[in-house]
């Protein structure tokens, strides 16, 4: 069988044996209430996953002569949370953060996993079994996790024909055929893998999706997950096509201020709250890519979204509208336009209202600087699309662990209220005081046995749930806590798979989109080179508009002598990049057009500088192949192969980039190839 099921949650008998043995005395029984569905969830979490890692059977009745009772319940003054004092811990996790401690209770010793709901409690217990998972010491544990942000979400760009937008690991989980009649256990195991890492909202459906899924039957179907992924503390949300009261309400307009459809979607709303009384709200792609909005009827986005937000208020609901805009009216600089269109909104949009924004302002390239509008619109809750499936970083047959990329987002600072006013503490709410904030991130799970084709992507999904909830979690300790459970304790696998994992995005910046260029792929499918293309209807769908390759130089400039999408920066950060001498070379090309001759800090010239990138980022992923095949002896035999092969891949993809835009640019730079980067394997 197919390996890689499992996700993080493989509990495997732990294979050091004076830790086992030092566990196994500290486990002897567990102790849970199973008054609630998620309770239940709670306990069977704990016998299968210490039966496994513990390779015991587990006594549950919590009543044994011996020391070490694992008792897990939502706090309860007469309880064993209650008599161990752990009431004012728990005064300090809010709704969904969790305390682990160790408290001597009735003269024995106990390991409470509590907090004050029943949701809590599962998220200490996946934190638990983590601890044992990754070998930690349990011996004396005081615990306390809250959550930094509230929502903290997965985008499925899943249409109704089980397609998956840029999606790489087979088609929709959702089989929208067999439901509501049938359900797969594998919703289970969703809803359990992404407990398991604290997630707590999911959008079922692409935001380019039609309006079919809002018609009865499919709200049938929607309410079978909700059931389902409910007792996991995840909420289901849906997207709304704008034109919906059109589509399936057989109106003339979909006009926001239209009271026909201000009624149409009330009704429709209410519909939705009596299938689903704890349905989570809508997100929206509107006037963007050709998908209908209020801009349709001379209306603002925020007349869109407020229209939506009055209708969903009584029921508690969020309306969550991307930013994601662009239009070809806008020939100057595509960078510029959601800034242009939102800034001028904020203070506008209803209190149940979110804005969601990309990382950066072009499109999930392999590097963008931070999006401009975060800082920007202090009145309003942001909240943070970032994308898990890889559609610009070499998509299913690629490594790009993720983390180091929403990391260098998170910690940019906007400098919006003074130094320190990162990217996450504006979306943590922190920087503005927003008590609604969040973070979501477009996954990338299909129907593949393994979830996500790659089997090394599943670190991806991890990353993005561990960072909702903790942002301030380092890449090598995400990575760590993942390979360990993922793979092996073993120190010679994680010393050479931390930083395997960890660099392994850098490298694909270097051989796709090295010092700063970017959306120069293959045009519509986005896989491969293709800086070439220059006839597209649409200017800025073209690769050319964006490197601006010429004789003299390359790069687009966004200064204030160019497009001046600068000037939407704080003037720190913009004096800090407008300038060709202090910009981050990791961002050159992004902001200034450079002279072929330019003398970067390593004493290369920037044609050198890019010929430097692609070469060594091709022979990057070739010692990646390299030092995976040291880790055949800590790998199971399927899983090894696998990412054998697609290491393959990715070096011939790594020599087909670098090859295609070396090739191309040189045309304009008219300067040879160093000798000393044409190794080889050049082919
Ligand atoms: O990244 C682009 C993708 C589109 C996607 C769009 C969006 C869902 O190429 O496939 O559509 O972004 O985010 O709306």
């Amino acid at each position: 069988a197919e390996t890689g099921y499992e996700l993080w949650m493989r509990y495997v008998p732990v294979q050091n044996q004076p830790l086992l043995n030092s566990y196994r005395l500290q486990i002897n029984s567990i102790a849970v209430n199973t008054g609630s569905p998620t309770l239940r969830i709670v306990k069977n979490e704990l016998i299968s996953g210490l039966t496994g890692l513990l390779g015991k059977k587990i006594d549950t009745t919590g009543k044994t002569a011996l020391n070490g009772i694992l008792s897990a319940e939502t706090y309860n003054p007469a309880g064993v949370s209650g008599k161990a004092g752990l009431k004012s811990l728990l005064e300090q996790t809010g709704e969904e953060g969790f305390v682990i401690a160790t408290k001597t209770v009735n003269n024995k010793k106990h390991i409470i996993i509590t907090g004050n709901t029943d949701i809590a409690v599962l998220y200490g217990t996946f934190h638990f079994l983590r601890l044992i998972q990754t070998q930690q010491n349990i011996s004396s544990l005081q615990i306390i996790s809250t959550p930094k942000m509230k929502l903290r979400m997965l985008n499925h760009w899943d249409n109704l024909n089980r397609t998956v937008e840029r999606g790489y690991s087979g088609s929709s989980i959702w089989n929208w055929h067999t439901l509501p009649g049938y359900i797969d256990p594998r919703y289970v195991d969703y809803a359990r893998a992404n407990a398991s890492i604290g997630i707590n909202g999911t959008v079922l459906t692409n935001v380019n999706a039609n309006a079919t899924f809002l018609t009865p039957p499919y709200l049938q179907k929607v309410k079978a997950l909700a059931d389902a992924f409910r007792p996991y503390g995840i909420k289901v949300y849906l997207t709304a096509r704008f034109s919906a009261p059109i589509e399936i309400g057989k109106l003339k307009t979909a006009d926001p201020l239209d009271p026909q459809v201000q009624q149409w979607w009330n009704d429709k709303i209410s519909e939705i709250y009596q299938v689903i009384p704890d349905f989570g709200g809508f997100v929206v792609k509107a006037n963007s890519e050709g998908q209908p909005g209020p801009q349709d009827y001379k209306r603002t986005h925020a007349d869109g979204a407020n229209m939506l937000a009055s209708a969903i208020a009584p029921h508690k609901g969020i309306i969550i509208w991307r930013a994601f805009v662009y239009s070809n009216e806008n020939p100057v600089d595509r960078h510029k336009q959601a800034y242009d269109d939102f800034v001028p909104l904020d203070g506008k949009f209803n209190s149940n209202v979110m804005v969601q924004v990309k990382n950066g302002a072009i499109d999930f390239m392999p590097r963008e600087p931070f999006h401009p509008l975060f800082g920007a619109m202090p009145k309003t809750p942001l909240m943070m699309e970032f994308q898990v499936t890889q559609e610009y970083l070499g998509q299913g047959t690629t490594l790009a662990f993720l983390a180091p990329l929403f990391k260098e987002t998170l910690e940019s600072d906007t400098y919006s209220k003074g130094k320190g006013s990162t990217v996450a503490k504006v979306i943590d709410g922190s920087v503005d005081q927003h008590a609604l904030n969040g973070m979501a991130g477009v996954s990338n799970i299909g129907s593949d046995i393994n979830w996500t084709g790659h089997p090394l992507s599943q670190a991806n999904w991890y990353a993005l749930g561990r960072l909702a909830w903790d942002h301030s979690l380092s890449s090598e300790k995400i990575a760590e806590e993942w390979l360990r459970m993922s793979f092996s304790n073993n120190a010679a696998f994680l010393s050479t798979m931390i930083p395997l994992m960890c660099n392994s995005r850098e490298t694909v910046v270097r051989y796709m989109n090295p010092i700063g260029l970017h959306h120069i792929m293959g045009t519509s499918h986005h896989y491969g080179p293709a800086p070439w293309v220059s006839n597209l209807n649409r200017p800025e769908w073209n690769p050319v508009y964006y490197h601006k390759a010429d004789s003299l130089g390359i790069g687009f400039d966004r200064t204030s002598k160019g497009s001046n999408a600068l000037g939407q920066y704080a003037p720190e950060v913009r004096k800090l990049w407008e300038d060709i001498n202090t910009c981050e070379e990791k961002n050159l090309l992004w902001f200034h057009h450079v002279p072929w001759t330019f003398k970067m800090k390593s004493g290369r010239n920037v044609w050198e500088e890019l010929c430097y990138n692609y070469y060594t980022g091709a022979e990057k992923v070739k010692q990646m192949q390299a030092s995976w095949k040291k880790m055949q002896p800590f790998v199971d035999p399927q899983r090894f192969d696998q990412i054998t092969m697609l290491f393959n891949v990715q070096y011939e993809e790594a020599i087909w980039w670098r090859n295609a835009c070396l090739l191309y640019f040189q045309t304009f730079s008219k300067m040879p190839i160093p000798s000393n980067y044409e190794k080889p394997d050049r082919s």
